[in-house]
């Protein structure tokens, strides 16, 4: 079973990429033969950067990924703009790809909307890139979170397409893997959003990298609700304050919703929960924040586990588009 995932190179990565995405890697690690991590900077030219800063976020993500628990002794895990085939490849499925289909995708009507001076082409095709990434390796599954499931369908329907047209069984058409918790992780402060790197709060979103006490003042200020008498039960739909809460509990102490509102029986009210997830979020990312600064500091290093894994992509991708190329006309 292969499994691939790419992860943007945002420098500080926020708990719903750590829920959602990090911590499923970290366990495909065992399961994945291979399993390939990327760090997609090609994906983050779409909306504006600055290119003196894609190098250092590049590394603060490789840390961050590193501390989590990625090995490269276990896993492929590589710069995305170290690895041609993904380029060539995305340039190769536009030829099976409808304008119409990306037009539709929640990602570019938001991301598009929220541009001021340009909105790039880039944005518009960013699914093809993310389905080139995919179909390079013929992974079998994608572990994402919830708001990729529409990329994850764009991608299958590429692959059905590619193979239809060029050759059945050229590419794998592979599986979104979208966990049961945690898949849509809320903003503090809105809870009805996604906690997200450049559609949230400040106050509403915590960073993997975040002090404790950081943690803890962004959990006491986290809105619930105003139900009288207080009662702690999810329910997305009425409370999705609370739900959030009880789920990031849950997770971080590796219990169900079940379990961490029974643990709160004798609650004298929200405070009391929000005390429970920062006990648990704290116990669950201080070590990971401890770990990267040791990482963060010696870049070489960092450098030297992503062209391995570079080199290990290539050697993956390069006969997959041999066979691409070839089937549908190339020399
Ligand atoms: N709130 C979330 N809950 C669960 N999973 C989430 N993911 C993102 N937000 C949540 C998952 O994280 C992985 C990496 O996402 P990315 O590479 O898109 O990184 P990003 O751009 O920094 O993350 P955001 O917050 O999603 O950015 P915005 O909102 O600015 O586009 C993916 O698997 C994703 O599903």
């Amino acid at each position: 079973m292969r499994i691939f995932s790419g992860i943007q190179p945002t420098g500080a990565k926020h708990l719903g990429n750590y829920i959602g995405a990090i911590r499923q890697y970290v366990d495909g690690q065992d399961r994945g033969d291979p399993a390939i991590y990327c760090i997609v900077d090609l994906h983050a030219i779409t909306v504006p950067y600055e290119p003196a800063q894609l190098r250092e976020r590049v590394l603060d993500t490789a840390a961050t990924l590193l501390a989590a628990g990625l090995d490269p002794a276990r896993c492929v895990l590589f710069r995305q703009g170290d690895v041609r085939e993904h380029s060539e490849l995305s340039w190769l499925l536009t030829s099976v790809t409808a304008v119409g289909e990306l037009n539709r995708m929640h990602q570019f009507r938001d991301k598009s909307s929220a541009q001021r001076e340009l909105v790039s082409a880039g944005l518009l095709f960013y699914p093809v890139l993310m389905a080139a990434d995919v179909l390079a390796y013929r992974a079998h599954e994608v572990p994402v979170g919830e708001d990729q499931r529409e990329h994850i369908e764009l991608m299958r329907e590429v692959a059905r397409r590619f193979n239809a047209r060029f050759g059945e069984g050229l590419l794998e058409v592979p599986e979104g893997r979208i966990p049961t918790v945690g898949a849509r992780v809320m903003d503090l402060q809105e809870p009805t959003r996604k906690m997200s790197t450049t559609g949230g709060s400040a106050e509403g979103t915590i960073y993997v990298l975040d002090e404790p006490k950081a943690i803890e003042k962004k959990l006491k200020r986290a809105v619930t609700d105003s139900e009288d008498p207080f009662t702690i039960r999810r329910d997305p739909a009425t409370k999705p304050g609370v739900t959030n809460l009880i789920d990031l509990t849950a997770v971080a102490r590796g219990t169900s919703a079940e379990e961490v509102v029974a643990s709160l029986e004798g609650a004298r009210g929200y405070g009391d929960l929000k005390l429970a997830a920062a006990e648990a979020l704290t116990a669950m990312l201080v070590p990971v924040r401890e770990r990267y600064v040791e990482l963060r500091a010696d870049e070489p290093a960092l450098e030297a586990v992503l062209a391995e894994g570079a080199e290990k992509a290539r050697a993956l991708a390069a006969p997959v588009l041999a066979d691409v190329r070839a089937a549908m006309g190339f020399s």
